[in-house]
């Protein structure tokens, strides 16, 4: 008889070229659809090029533009026009600016499912809420999938999320992410893989499930997944896809490796307070002080449900003078259908400066608050510097504790407002996006590269004796905002490596580009959790850029170590943790025979100052090739013709 599978099983065996779903080893799996946005996407549409594949091998992929479209200069412009272009000849969907954000777009255009998608976003688990194994990678790591080559990871720990009871009034998706945040912290994710259960999920519809899968991703899990149902029929059948649709659902029986219950009807409105998205608290224990901004939209909250109930509460009400509201909608159909219904009236009335379908502000690009501020935002991060005034506190919420506390300007429990307002969505709302499909001549499509689109740099192999100073000493819990900051200022330099790499560490030390130059490279030190947050490569290639070999920690988050390795940055592990207190900056520290320790096995006797330094490391055989090559495109040239389906 066959093994009952829960259906994180289901997907990966559906899908395995390699490996074993048991936790601990590599497995490979084949990628049926990626996605790629404009930030990430030069980089790896550069890579992809590289690789000398002439059209993608995916059953879709699709190149998003939503976060770099301030176009203060020629730059983003001219990534756009690239990303066009290229995705026009390699086979590639593109969604133009103003269609909206990634992930809002992809569940409502082509999420299904069953099917595995790869994104270079972090965020590309929302794809769990419709029943997709959904994970978020560098853009190496895409372009390799879109190539046709496998994703390769370490096969996750599945923790089922059992959930129960029913959502009270006023309480929504949100509260039920910031409620798992609370109690798993931003570690407690890394090595699993989230599978929601049990009799609440019927009770949640996709649009909901996409907000706590999205953001799982700040649980530091690999990705997380809800069953197909009959909600997710629904929601396929209101975008015109119900063919796509197919059940999906754990055997009874299946295993899990943890299992945790979470009694809906026991959670309360919730806010996460500055500066990460595990500080969670009561939003009744803030109520009543100040809020200079809020915002409501981001990949986290931009359905067209969160925006009729933010709308709903504004209605016959005014945005408290002094507080300033921003909406952005996620998808221009999310945009035409509260323009058709009269929401969006609703909302500029009610005082709310109204955005473009794009991130916008949950990066930085634009809408900073003033100095000192507190800023309420429905989205996923809550960064130091994120919001781009580095004084201000973020706090992170639901769209509705985010519209009654725009309405009353100060932290307001949605309860305060007595009867919720009762949401009726529309069975199939317009659909104008414009998703330009690839070309039927390639041949004749000319790619047309700006002067910001600088080629790729190249990686040398691992010397012999890996040696530098220790350039910087950073903490726990070290995000890719910290090392590769974004904004308005330095994103538009995502496709100039030299640019962007005079940048990196920016609000921590701005010294360490220079100082990384001059004594020709080195090696950064963190504490646990290091590289947490984002997808973007950049905080590994430029640092590679800058010469850092080698990065030291506690522990790393899981894109970011893979990164690391992608672009030829030895990750090590701390053996003994009293060695990290006593480790400075500025410390020498040598590895002698770097590659034969790490054929070796996983220890590696290091030198600090003269003194022994115990390390290790944890790369599969595999990522030691890469990494001895120095990067994945040395290995992949070396190892030529194995990108083949
Ligand atoms: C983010 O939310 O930090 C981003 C911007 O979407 C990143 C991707 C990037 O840096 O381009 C992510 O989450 O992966
Ligand atoms: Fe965009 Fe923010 Fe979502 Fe990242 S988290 S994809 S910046 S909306």
């Amino acid at each position: 008889m066959k093994k009952s599978q829960n259906i994180v099983q289901k997907i990966l065996s559906s899908h395995l070229i390699s490996g074993a779903i048991t936790p601990g080893s590599e497995l490979a799996i084949r990628i049926d659809q990626t996605l790629t946005q404009d930030a990430t996407g030069t980089m790896g549409y550069l890579q992809f090029e590289a690789m000398g594949v002439p059209r993608v091998r995916t059953e879709l992929s699709v190149s998003y533009v939503d976060h770099n479209t301030l176009q203060s200069g020629f730059q983003n412009a001219d990534d756009h026009r690239f990303l066009r272009l290229a995705a026009s000849k390699y086979g590639i969907f593109f969604s133009p600016p103003g269609n909206g954000i990634c992930h809002q777009l992809h569940l409502e255009r082509f999420g299904a499912p069953g099917k595995t998608l790869l994104g270079s976003d972090s965020h590309t688990p929302t794809g769990g809420g419709i029943g997709m194994i959904a994970i978020g990678a560098g853009g190496l790591d895409v372009a390799v999938a879109m190539a046709g080559g496998p994703f390769f990871l370490a096969a996750p720990r599945v923790l089922r999320v059992t959930l129960k009871g029913k959502l009270r009034p006023w309480v929504s998706a949100k509260d039920v992410i910031l409620e798992l945040l609370r109690r798993l912290t931003v570690r407690g994710g890394v090595g699993w893989i989230l599978e929601y259960g049990g009799p609440g999920v019927a009770s949640l519809s996709v649009p909901e499930r996409a907000t706590i899968t999205n953001m799982g991703a700040e649980l530091g899990c690999t990705t997380s997944v809800f069953p197909s149902d009959d909600r997710t029929r629904e929601f396929m059948k209101s975008m015109g896809r119900v063919a796509a649709w197919q059940p999906l659902e754990a055997d009874s029986g299946a295993e899990y490796d943890r299992e945790i219950i979470v009694n809906l009807s026991d959670i309360e409105p919730l806010v996460a307070k500055p500066h990460s998205p595990d500080n969670v608290a009561p939003v009744s224990e803030l109520a009543g002080r100040a809020v200079d901004q809020v915002a409501i939209g981001s990949c986290t909250n931009s359905s067209l449900k969160d925006m009729l109930t933010a709308a709903a509460i504004l209605k016959n009400r005014r945005v408290a003078p002094g507080t300033d509201l921003v909406i952005l909608p996620g998808s221009r159909q999310v945009l035409a259908e509260l323009a058709r219904s009269g929401a969006l009236a609703t909302m500029v009335a009610a005082g709310a400066r109204i955005l473009e379908c794009v991130c916008g502000p949950c990066i930085g690009m634009g809408m900073a608050p003033p100095t000192d501020s507190v800023t309420l935002r429905t989205f996923n991060r809550n960064f130091e510097g994120r919001s781009g005034t580095a004084s201000a506190g973020i706090y992170l919420c639901s769209p509705e504790t985010a519209a009654a506390s725009a309405v009353a300007g100060v932290f307001t429990d949605p309860r305060s407002l007595g009867r919720p307002p009762r949401i009726v969505l529309p069975d199939a709302p317009p659909q104008p996006d414009t998703i330009l499909p690839p070309s039927k001549k390639p041949e004749a499509v000319k790619i047309v590269r700006g002067p910001n689109i600088k080629p790729l740099p190249k990686n040398t192999p691992m010397p012999v004796e890996l040696a530098g100073e220790v350039l910087l000493k950073v903490g726990d819990n070290i995000t890719t905002d910290h090392i590769m900051p974004a904004g308005a200022r330095i994103l538009p330099l995502r496709s100039n490596i030299p640019a962007i790499a005079e940048h990196v560490f920016e609000a921590v030390d701005s010294e360490f580009p220079s100082r990384a130059k001059k004594k020709g490279g080195g090696i950064v030190v963190g504490g646990s959790n290091y590289g947490q947050g984002s997808s973007r490569e950049h905080a590994a290639l430029a640092p590679a850029y800058l010469g850092v070999r080698a990065v030291i920690v506690a522990s790393f988050a899981r894109i970011h170590r893979a990164n690391l390795v992608n672009f030829g940055i030895l990750p090590l592990i701390f053996e003994n943790p009293k060695d990290l207190i006593k480790i400075k900056q500025g410390d020498r520290i040598a590895i002698q025979d770097v590659k034969g320790q790490l054929l070796k096995g996983e220890k590696i006797a290091a030198k600090a100052g003269g003194k022994p330094l115990a390390l290790r490391h944890d790369l599969t055989s595999r990522e030691r090739d890469i990494i001895i090559a120095g990067g994945l495109l040395n290995y992949t040239k070396k190892t030529a013709g194995k990108i083949k389906k």
